[in-house]
């Protein structure tokens, strides 16, 4: 395990509450881990989204808010701090990924079109769907097993992308960068020049989903090209035509988002449309100290120390798991690891929910927090679903010590020791949209 780059200056109290206290909080939510109230949770793994400990530079920085309505300074310094550091040159500030993702679709989407994508994120797509596009994957076979060790499971499959920009009307290529569903897996310098050329070859633009992308490009310094991270990063962008971020993974802060891009007619109109659904072209939803803090851990999320020991400390924790013989997708991702729900619980049908029963039953044991990532956020309406069964354990940035991830590793590994004792369960309860969030559920 890499030391850390960090002590801590201030703490936050948790507490384990006891079992019984436990399994009345799990069943009062309904056995799904977003309903839980956070109090009640003592390690929280459901996400690492505007959970990262902020440094005492980006708290002081919280103090020089300008909340200025227009033209506040904190905007020019978030806007510096981008150019430097992804090199667009051109800025939008939302108030969090998803309010990127609406606006872009929403300008460079129209109905029929097909958008080609390496893997779906739930918000991404449910974008390209409002906007009355269809989401399509073009990865690679290997994304889809999650027993399957290969290195760039982010990478697109180049036959499958020309093929759909031969048959379809395709507004942009839709690239993200250390691919969330499918355990935070990167993609690799050589895959994204080839995706670039076959872009250029058919005047197609790259966009690029850029919120783990620091991630990605640890994942590349350390497979692929042995350069200082702020370059790699810098290079990646290069091939983009626009990113997509949620500030509130790699760049360290608890809310925030933007849109960053080349073009500036499309930034125009971008900027025409920030002002009805975020707010004004120099806050997006953002207050002034918001953005400072984000200008800040923009700096602080390049440097080469820090992320190495974010992406090792998660490797850390995988290994763990591993070793006690729990089954986790590999390879190891950067933001998260993932629990192989079909092999953690294989006597339970996919209609009776592996991996929601399993992130319940992970609460109640241990008290620690996890995500559902299977069938009920996989599916959509009534497509068919057969896809991966995943619970993912999210560490953070900069929040929790080894000491946690053991207690978490050993918790695990105890209850997988006895997971035939899991029953599954029926949803009692189904939102339209984004159905995991709010979905209810009972034990069978
Ligand atoms: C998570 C969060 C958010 C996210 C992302 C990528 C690659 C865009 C966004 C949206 C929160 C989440 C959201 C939907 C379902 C589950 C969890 N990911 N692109 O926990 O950004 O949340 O800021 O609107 O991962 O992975 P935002």
């Amino acid at each position: 395990m890499r030391l850390p780059p960090y002590k801590i200056k201030m703490v936050e109290p948790i507490k384990l509450i006891a079992r019984d206290e436990r399994e009345r909080a799990m069943r009062e939510a309904h056995y799904n881990t977003f309903l839980l109230k956070s109090e009640d949770v003592y390690i929280d793994l459901l996400t690492d989204s505007g959970t990262s400990a902020m440094s005492d530079n980006q708290w002081a920085g919280i103090m020089l808010g300008d909340e200025a309505y227009a033209g506040s300074k904190n905007f020019s310094n978030l806007e510096k701090a981008i150019q430097d550091v992804y090199g667009f040159s051109y800025i939008v500030p939302t108030h969090q990924g998803r309010g990127a993702e609406h606006i872009q679709s929403q300008l460079m989407i129209k109905a029929g079109d097909v958008i080609p994508n390496n893997l779906y994120f739930t918000t991404r797509r449910a974008h390209q769907e409002i906007a009355h596009g269809t989401w399509l994957d073009v990865s690679i076979d290997e994304a889809h097993d999650p027993e399957n060790d290969y290195e760039f499971k982010g990478n697109m499959n180049l036959d499958k992308l020309e093929e759909c920009l031969i048959n379809h009307p395709v507004p942009f290529v839709s690239l993200e960068a250390c691919v969330n569903m499918a355990g935070g897996e990167p993609f690799n310098m050589k895959n994204l020049r080839e995706v670039k050329e076959i872009c250029k070859k058919y005047k197609k633009p790259l966009w690029i989903d850029a919120t783990r992308l620091v991630e990605n490009a640890y994942f590349i310094q350390q497979r692929e090209w042995k350069k200082p991270i702020n370059i790699i990063v810098r290079k990646i962008c290069s091939y983009a035509d626009g990113i997509t971020v949620s500030a509130k993974k790699d760049c360290l802060v608890n809310m925030g988002g933007f849109i960053a891009l080349r073009d500036e007619e499309l930034f125009e109109r971008m900027r025409a449309m920030v002002v009805i659904y975020e707010g004004l072209h120099t806050y997006g939803g953002l207050s002034g100290r918001d953005m400072e803090a984000l200008a800040r851990g923009i700096r602080e999320m390049v440097d080469d120390n820090h992320i190495a020991h974010r992406v090792e400390q998660v490797k850390y924790f995988g290994k763990r798991l591993q070793d006690g013989g729990v089954p986790i997708v590999v390879p190891i991702g950067g933001h998260a690891v993932f629990i192989d729900a079909k092999r953690f619980v294989p006597h339970i049908p996919q209609n009776q929910y592996p991996s929601q029963i399993l992130s319940a039953e992970i609460y109640v044991h241990s008290g620690v927090r996890t995500m559902e990532r299977g069938i009920v956020s996989g599916q959509h309406g009534d497509e068919p679903y057969d896809g991966l069964e995943l619970v993912r354990l999210t560490i953070p940035r900069r929040v929790y010590t080894t000491e946690h991830l053991d207690y978490a590793a050993d918790s695990m590994i105890h209850l997988y020791n006895k997971s035939k004792t899991i029953k599954g369960l029926t949803m009692t309860y189904e939102p339209k949209e984004l159905r995991f969030f709010q979905a209810r559920f009972k034990k069978l």
